[in-house]
């Protein structure tokens, strides 16, 4: 039988570019919020990927915060699980758990671990960090769904640097021998990793060519064009015959000018000092265009209250 798609969601489904934005950077703001209380954890990877998870959770993604165990839910898989800070933030924004708790991650107990646990957090999928898993996984449930005849999607976040690992390319020959098109894939083509940049690394271009040859669908994306993320993450719903790579090309750090395009931040995060600077940066990046809307949002979450900003 073909089940119904979830209807009712408890925040608002934004619509309008502004909103997106503006959506986004208050989400880089949490991010560098909670790092900066962690005082560890990956600071690059979220904030370059901070546009298409508002795009997603706010706009594309078929899922319920009041009901995250609904199975008629879209599946999201965090495969390069150390970039959870963006998915904590997101989650948090759309109401999966009150946003104060964002200044528990990494700490003892907190339900926020440094990397995702699945049964700690309710809406998290799987438990991620070993990197070069969360094809599989993806596969497994979108197998099942495509068997079932059932609609929901499959939608995975990988890192470029992760693909390094042989099993992820196992996952990337089985979606395609099975015709897994409910496989909605999102590489963070950002050429940084862990200690350096991809292509010094282990030289990956040409992803396009790879896939391709892997017979999937492919497009190329610039991640952090909010027109362009929504337009590409809408139209993924309707892809056929092939799974689909979506490879996104952000730049890791977006919003804080000294974070920008250096992979020593992939897993650094910011000190008090620079947390204030990098929150300065991305508060007045967009202030024009925040007005009333922006302010009214930081009345309602005191979690921005908690940092300084100096005045400009
Ligand atoms: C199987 C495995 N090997 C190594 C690591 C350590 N590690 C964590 S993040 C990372 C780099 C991943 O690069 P990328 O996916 O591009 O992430 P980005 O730096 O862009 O956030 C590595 C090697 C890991 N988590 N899992
Ligand atoms: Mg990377």
């Amino acid at each position: 039988m073909v089940a119904k798609s979830s209807s009712n969601t408890s925040f608002k489904k934004l619509t309008s570019i502004k909103q997106l934005k503006l959506q986004a950077n208050i989400i880089r703001e949490d991010i560098i919020t909670s790092l900066k209380e962690a005082k560890s954890g990956h600071s690059a990877g979220p904030l370059g990927m901070a546009d298409i998870f508002t795009a997603l959770y706010f706009n594309v993604l078929k899922h319920n915060p009041k009901k995250p165990n609904d199975k008629n839910r879209d599946r999201f898989i965090l495969s390069n699980g150390h970039i959870c800070p963006v998915l904590y933030a997101t989650m948090a924004n759309c109401g999966y758990f009150p946003k104060k708790e964002l200044l528990t991650l990494r700490k003892l107990g907190s339900r926020l671990q440094g990397h995702p646990h699945r049964q700690a957090l309710p809406g998290l999928e799987t438990t991620s960090g070993p990197l070069g898993s969360g094809l599989s996984q993806a596969a497994g449930m979108a197998l099942v769904f495509k068997r079932e005849k059932t609609p929901q999607k499959v939608w995975v976040s990988l890192g470029d640097g992760e693909q390094n690992e042989g099993n992820h390319w196992e996952a990337v020959m089985f979606a395609a021998k099975e015709k897994l098109s409910n496989i909605i894939a999102i590489t963070d083509r950002n050429y940084i990793q862990i200690d350096g940049n991809t292509e010094d690394v282990m030289p990956l271009d040409s992803l396009k060519k790879k896939y391709l040859a892997f017979n999937w669908n492919v497009v190329e994306i610039n991640g952090n064009d909010m027109p362009v993320i929504l337009k590409t993450l809408k139209a993924a719903r309707s892809n056929k015959h092939k799974p689909l790579m979506i490879i996104a090309k952000t730049i890791p750090g977006k919003g804080v000018s000294f974070m920008e395009g250096d992979y020593h931040w992939h897993g650094k995060p910011p000190n008090p000092e620079e947390a204030t600077k990098a929150l300065n940066e991305i508060h007045h990046s967009e202030s024009k265009e925040r007005g009333n809307w922006y302010l009214a949002h930081q009345k309602l979450h005191p979690i921005h209250k908690k940092i300084k900003r100096s005045k400009k």
